[in-house]
């Protein structure tokens, strides 16, 4: 598709066009990409787009370092060295799309299972993330990717309780009374978020922050709970028994909407503000004024974010948290209610758009992401070929030696797709050059607000790059599958996951499919046409959707007691689960490792993205572990020291950070350095496990326990 160009100076040279900041960040920005004589000189956000309202973080007004980058690769490469060396040589596309084909048509012809695609949430793009990559791998029967290593705790939680990743609007925060922030650092990692909260603080709203940490957000709240990493589950059963005790809850809403509250308030009635003291670490009398705050301050409004899931009982402390709004009737007003993600108000029609047909019958198993060093040393029968595309497993997954040993295999066949020389493209036979979101089309659902964004390509690829999309339909033809979906254009696979008949549909959009009969592929194409002229347009949700119920739970109520996690064999009701490495569970191992470890996102990275922009990079300076005072001078440790962070896992270098903001007990290493540009090349990921979350085979990135002790460092950073 051409340019979208929205202004044209007088020049006649420079031309404006619209696009969608494609990062795995819930604000997805608008953004508007100046170029002159087919270069881009300025990335800049839309201040016509009301949730981000033309303001960028740090990291994508760099965008244009990244584009241009010298380090950008442009030609496909073949490897020449061992694995993990980088050692490459560049190749045609004819050559590699060749060498690629007969690979996987080989091991196909075999057993498709063999194969296994890897993406994540490099772009989060309807076209370039999971669309035609996934029709592909479908066509060929190779195993599925269960794409659990972000939200997926998250979202099961809000699924059995309220439905689904269905929550307010962000856009009404700046209208709550009480904000929660709860396991969330908006200053990082959600700045609009942040923005909107400030406007309510400014119209006298008071500000909550519940972590483990004090992040630059938690300290301009008002009120900071600092607890023990994987005990919200508790606090909030302590919430609960506070609110009844205190009689808070607002009855007839609970009685009108809401499943299994008596058995709810039964099994918090043990939660006595003294045993969350205990258990949270917090002080008792916090969780009193908590709750009064919380059943007397509306509209009550919960930022959750996906922070406080990354344990073993992450999606249960879900559920406990997003039944809250129920119990004090919050949902009543268009400012109460809680937001995780809202990625549930989109409703894709995910099998047209991915297209499960293609899979004809087949059932290939599923391998969990957040395992994949587990899967690729151990699954049977084995991985024999792994497509990595918009990720960096080698970066970002649990359990780095495991994945670093599985990527290593001599006999595994691996092609990453990437921007740049990753640790993961390291290991890979066969790099592919991919473009940038600037030099591609795509069309983008969020789960922080409620805009569908287009983004329209402004320049040319860079080198001789190509859209994922046009990778796999380069692969597929080279394959020989002919199968019309796996030629459609990057337009078709977009229109493809719209459904056209949900009611949430925005106006402008439906109003363009029914110019065109109102269903089928024109009026989708329409659809995604009149999108890409406005660069975005809002679902149409009513102002507080659930003030009267109406929740997509099977019984339409707020399920505190769920009958699909009874049918399952489960606990129908949350509780809160003890992370898997605490004195609780393991107090052998807590009292060799006593420091709970949490590696939540750095301010100029997004995740393992953006860690090689230079100037980003020198923004967070190098790997820091921070300490509190207490830990420090336990271990006899000084600020400024490098220090080994280490557990039966692995270990990796960091520099120590004496500070009050992590609390006793606690080792706060901010992520996600890539190992390659990190002393001793080894980052936060070589101490987590693989070890599972109680509900969706999420990871437990933040249950980690570790132990610190001074390192010994080379002139050149290296451990000696
Ligand atoms: N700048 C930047 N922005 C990002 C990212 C990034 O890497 N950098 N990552 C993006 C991605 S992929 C995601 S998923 C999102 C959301 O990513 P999240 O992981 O939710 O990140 P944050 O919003 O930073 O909030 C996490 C906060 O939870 C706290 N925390 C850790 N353990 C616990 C706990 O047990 N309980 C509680 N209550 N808090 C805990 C941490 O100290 C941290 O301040 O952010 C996105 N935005
Ligand atoms: N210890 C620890 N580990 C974590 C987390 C944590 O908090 N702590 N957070 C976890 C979370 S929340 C997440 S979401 C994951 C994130 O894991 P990933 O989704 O793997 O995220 P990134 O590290 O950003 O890697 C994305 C890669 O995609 C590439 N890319 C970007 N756009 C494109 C494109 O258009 N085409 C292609 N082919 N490539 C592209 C980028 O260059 C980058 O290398 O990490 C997880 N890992
Ligand atoms: S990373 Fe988030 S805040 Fe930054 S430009 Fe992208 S969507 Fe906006
Ligand atoms: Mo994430």
């Amino acid at each position: 598709m051409a340019a979208n160009p929205i202004a044209r100076p007088a020049s006649g040279t420079e031309t404006v066009v619209r696009g969608a900041c494609p990062h795995d960040c819930p604000d997805t920005c608008a953004l508007r990409v100046t170029v002159r004589d087919g270069v881009a000189i300025r990335v800049a956000g839309d201040p016509d787009h009301p949730p981000t309202n033309g303001v960028l973080c740090t990291k994508v007004s760099r965008y244009l370092e990244r584009t241009y980058s010298t380090d950008r690769l442009s030609r496909p490469l073949r490897r020449v060295g061992p694995k993990g060396a980088g050692r490459f040589e560049p190749a045609s596309w004819g050559e590699a799309l060749d060498a690629i084909a007969g690979r996987l048509a080989a091991i196909a012809a075999r057993d498709p299972q063999r194969i296994l695609p890897y993406s994540y949430a490099g772009t989060m793009g309807l076209v370039q993330g999971d669309g035609m990559g996934q029709r592909f791998f479908n066509a060929l029967g190779a195993s599925l990717l269960d794409r659990t290593i972000c939200s997926s705790p998250g979202i099961h939680g809000l699924t059995y309780t309220l439905g689904g990743p269905v929550g307010m609007d962000v856009e009404r925060f700046a209208d709550a009374g009480l904000i929660l922030i709860w396991g969330s650092n908006p200053i990082t990692s959600s700045v609009h978020f942040w923005a909107l909260a400030q406007q309510a603080k400014r119209r006298g709203a008071k500000l909550v922050a519940i972590d483990p940490y004090r992040t630059a957000t938690a300290e301009r709240c008002d009120v900071h709970l600092a607890l023990r990493p994987g005990t919200d589950g508790a606090l909030a059963l302590g919430l609960v028994q506070q609110l009844v005790a205190q009689g808070r809850v607002d009855r007839a809403w609970v009685d009108a909407h809401t499943v299994g509250f008596p058995e709810l308030a039964a099994r918090a009635a043990a939660w006595t503000p003294e045993r969350v003291a205990a258990t949270c670490g917090i002080p008792a009398d916090a969780v009193v004024a908590l709750a009064r705050d919380y059943g007397t301050i509306a509209p009550a409004a919960i930022r959750l974010n996906y922070g406080m899931q990354r344990v073993r009982g992450g999606a249960n402390a879900v559920r406990l948290v997003a039944g809250l709004p129920a119990l004090v009737g919050a949902w009543k007003h268009p400012a109460g209610g809680v937001l995780l993600s809202a990625s549930g108000h989109y409703n894709l029609d995910v099998a047209t758009w991915q297209r499960s047909d293609l899979l004809a019958g087949r059932r290939p198993r599923t391998i969990n992401m957040s395992t994949i060093g587990d899967a690729l040393l151990r699954a049977d029968p084995p991985v024999e070929a792994l497509v990595v595309w918009n990720s960096n497993p080698v970066a970002v997954a649990p359990h780095g030696d495991e994945v670093r040993r599985g990527f290593a295999r001599e006999d595994l066949f691996t092609v990453v797709i990437e921007q740049f020389m990753t640790d993961t493209a390291d290991h890979a036979d066969w790099v592919l050059p991919a473009t940038t979101q600037l030099e591609h089309f795509d069309v983008h659902k969020t789960y922080g607000h409620r805009w569908w964004v287009a983004n329209s390509p402004a320049i040319a690829p860079v080198g001789e790059s190509l859209p994922n999309s046009e990778i796999f339909r380069r692969l597929a033809a080279r394959m020989g599958l002919d199968h019309p979906a796996l030629r459609a254009s990057d337009e078709e696979v977009a229109a493809d996951a719209l459904r056209l008949d949900d009611p949430r549909m925005p106006a402008e959009l439906a109003m363009a499919a029914a110019a065109h009969g109102g269903v089928g592929p024109h009026a989708a194409r329409a659809a995604i046409e009149a999108l890409v002229e406005r660069g975005y347009a809002k679902l149409s949700v009513p102002e507080a959707p659930y003030a009267h119920g109406g929740f997509p739970t099977p019984s339409g109520k707020v399920e505190f007691v769920s009958a699909r996690l009874a049918a399952q064999g489960l606990d129908p009701l949350p509780d809160w689960l003890p992370p898997h490495e605490s004195p609780e569970t393991d107090p052998a191992l807590a009292a060799r490792y006593p420091l709970a470890m949490i590696s939540p996102p750095a301010r100029h990275f997004m995740n393992s993205t953006f860690v090689n922009v230079e100037s980003l990079r020198a923004a967070e300076r190098e790997p820091y572990v921070d300490l509190h005072p207490v830990d420090a001078a336990a271990r006899g440790l000084v600020d400024g020291s490098a220090v080994r962070v280490f557990n039966d896992r692995g270990d990796f270098v960091a520099r120590l950070r004496v500070s009050d903001r992590t609390r006793p007990g606690v080792a706060t290493a901010l992520g996600i350095w890539w190992p390659k540009l990190a002393p001793g090349a080894r980052n936060v990921n070589a101490v987590t496990s693989q070890a599972l979350t109680d509900l969706g085979r999420g990871p437990t990135f933040y249950d980690c326990l570790v132990e610190v002790e001074a390192a010994l460092l080379g002139a050149d950073g290296a451990r000696a």
